[in-house]
């Protein structure tokens, strides 16, 4: 994987501009002399309890590449290197230091659940077309783009809770849903997201990555074979979402970071 989304233009939420690095030199390996890149912390993550603190802090001590406390630093991608105490971007260089919006230094963990159903074909017989898969994709807040509903893995979170719980917060808005409402979802997809299939797990080029700062994510396939589970429900956006839909599975499919690649490796397991 190469950094393009997170290689261009200007960094997000921000006036700060990546040093443009041509793709020969985004591997840390070659050298690069003239890169001089511009440092961003978005002063918004100070103090914010998902945020680490600035690395040079007295008592910060972060156990890099280790599960340190509740926090996962460990990088799905392998050891990443520290130098002069910043942690190293495992894929190459971004054109920007810092943490830029992102809270913690090195990989910030995340899940993203593929809610997938085949299309319906209303011609009064309510047939499925197998030849077209669909996906729940919401449309993000900050970017505008259309994405996966996945978010961040909370302290000591399992991966796969966050990507249901996220499902249900961003695609079902789910922080505005009654507790009596959500026991029912509960027992009627009890079983269905009981039966993900992990689909990857790895580095996102996501547009907020930086030198020291990268996001990571564990993608989980929950497909819904007849349409008569989730296949049936009621989207409703809620939290970061501004916007929810089943999207067709196409090859001119655009979306946020890499969330397409993810996307392509359910359409190959379900379509063989
Ligand atoms: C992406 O950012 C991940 O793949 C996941 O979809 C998302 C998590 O960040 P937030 O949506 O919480 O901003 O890299």
């Amino acid at each position: 994987m190469m950094h393009v989304k997170c290689r261009s233009g200007l960094y997000p939420r921000s006036l700060v501009q990546r040093f443009a690095v041509p793709d020969s030199k985004v591997s840390w390996s070659t050298e690069y002399k003239e890169y001089d890149p511009p440092s961003h912390t978005d002063p918004g993550i100070d103090g914010k309890p998902w945020a680490d603190p600035e690395i040079v802090r007295p008592g910060f001590t972060p156990k890099w590449n280790n599960i340190d406390g509740k926090v996962n630093r460990k990088s799905y991608m392998g050891p990443y290197k520290i130098v002069n105490s910043y942690p190293l971007n495992p894929i190459g260089r971004t054109g920007l230091q810092g943490r830029g919006v992102l809270g913690r230094w090195g990989p910030n963990h995340a899940a993203d659940p593929i809610v997938t159903r085949w299309k319906k074909i209303e011609n009064g017989a309510n047939h499925n077309d197998k030849s077209i898969l669909q996906f729940v994709a919401i449309k993000r807040r900050d970017t505008g783009e259309w994405a996966l509903p996945g978010g961040m893995v909370d302290p000591g979170e399992k991966i796969s809770t966050t990507a249901i719980r996220e499902f249900e917060e961003e695609a079902m808005n789910s922080l505005e849903t009654s507790e009596s409402e959500k026991e029912i979802w509960r027992i009627k997809f009890k079983e269905f997201f009981s039966t993900g299939i992990e689909i990857y797990s790895g580095y996102v080029d996501d547009p907020r990555n930086t030198d020291n700062a990268w996001m990571e994510t564990t993608a989980y396939n929950y497909h819904d074979e007849t349409g008569s589970v989730v296949g049936s429900l009621q989207l409703k956006a809620g939290d970061d979402a501004v916007g929810v839909k089943w999207v067709d599975i196409t090859p001119e499919l655009n979306l946020y970071a890499s969330h397409k690649d993810m996307v392509n490796a359910v359409l190959a397991l379900r379509c063989k």
